[in-house]
């Protein structure tokens, strides 16, 4: 895809394939026969539909950028870098009943999941218009089963236990999603979540998102074994590790952790290694590359989840023009969402005398 030389990490400007890691993608789940018979029985319009999600995403976050350059917003959280972990597990689900609980650096399910770009920007800019109408930065809409992340970490899992008990009492067939970063695993009701999900046999896929980092503090220093692998076998449930740039490895996992909570065989805690490819948010990406080793940069740097996808894609016989073409809509509607969201801001902005209006507490 384009590269943005003000806005894309450095590592991501003159971005070029390494075969070998071409080669490994396509890999990913060689050892695993049934994620290789969920990868095996992708159509051409799924795997394309797949690409523009994650084109989308990256193109959402970089406007968000642009805007933070030009003081429309103070700052912005990303997911660059991550969108692989984000968008293969949402197009796993059944997206007509599913539920999402997304972190704020999963902002790509939102419009995977059918909530539009103009929404979401609407949200990041507080307008009477967006899903919350003004009432909170953080965006997702109860209309399309996207629940806003909630600012204390760690208190999501619970939600989303909540609700897939819900789901089960009413035999309603719907699955919970919700991603937990590395650090976040940490906090209390975490682990109460993923206990009761556990002993109860919820339908809810946990995702550990280990970006390798939470705000400043690297994971090996949170964090005893530093990656996540085992953290199933502690709660009895079932689990597994995908590769968190590789958005087929990804949805091959989640489609398999889906159907295993619709059979009513209890949640899943799935790992993935990613790598946040920036700062924490906005402010604070000059720190993040004197906390982080150069060396984790340029690593990750050359798995770009979207560049080694596009290579995939394109060894398998997918015309280059084909790529572009998605990459150009996806581009304008981003161009778009983000001149209504401008407008609205200009014309729809919240009433102070409704602040209190869907406030359920004080
Ligand atoms: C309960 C609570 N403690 C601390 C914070 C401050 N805080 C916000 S984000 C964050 C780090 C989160 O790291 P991680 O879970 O790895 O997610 P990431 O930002 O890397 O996606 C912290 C400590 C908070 N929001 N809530
Ligand atoms: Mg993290």
């Amino acid at each position: 895809m384009k590269r943005f030389p003000a806005f894309d990490p450095p590592e991501y400007v003159n971005w070029e394939a390494e075969p070998a890691l071409v080669e490994a993608f396509g890999r990913a789940w060689a050892g695993d026969e049934a994620r290789r018979a969920v990868v095996d029985g992708l159509r051409a319009e799924q795997l394309l539909a797949l690409y523009a999600g994650m084109v989308r995403t990256r193109l959402h976050d970089v406007m968000l950028k642009r805007w933070v350059r030009q003081g429309v917003i103070s700052k912005a959280w990303l997911g660059t870098g991550e969108e692989a972990t984000t968008i293969g597990p949402v197009h796993a689900l059944d997206r007509a009943r599913d539920v999402v609980a997304p972190m704020i650096r999963n902002a790509g399910a939102c419009c995977e999941m059918g909530m539009s770009l103009t929404a979401m920007l609407c949200g990041y800019l507080g307008t009477e218009d967006a899903p919350s109408r003004g009432r909170d930065g953080h965006v997702g809409d109860f209309a399309h089963r996207v629940l806003q992340p909630v600012s204390t970490i760690g208190n999501m899992p619970p939600v989303a236990a909540g609700i897939a008990l819900a789901s089960a009492i009413r035999n309603e067939g719907r699955v919970v999603l919700t991603w937990i970063g590395d650090g976040s695993v940490n906090a209390g009701p975490t682990h109460e979540a993923f206990n009761f999900a556990a002993v109860t046999r919820l339908p809810v896929i946990f995702i550990v998102q280990n970006n390798q980092v939470a705000l400043g503090t690297r994971v090996d220093a949170h964090r005893l074994p530093a990656d996540f692998r085992d953290l199933h076998r502690a709660y009895g449930c079932a689990g597994g590790s995908f590769d968190g740039n590789n958005v087929l490895d990804a949805y091959a996992a989640t489609t398999l952790a889906a159907a295993r909570c619709r059979r009513g065989e209890g949640p899943v805690l799935l790992d993935a290694e990613t790598f946040r490819m920036g700062g924490h948010a906005t402010h604070d990406e000059q720190e993040a590359r004197v906390v982080l080793a150069p060396e984790l940069f340029a690593h990750w740097g050359k798995r770009d989840p979207i560049g080694l996808f596009e290579e995939w894609l394109k060894g398998r016989g997918i015309a280059e023009e084909t790529l572009t073409d998605i990459e150009r809509r996806a581009s304008d509607e981003v161009d778009r969402a983000a001149e209504e969201a401008l407008e609205s801001r200009e014309r729809r902005s919240p009433k102070p005398d409704t602040a209190l209006e869907g406030v359920y507490a004080e």
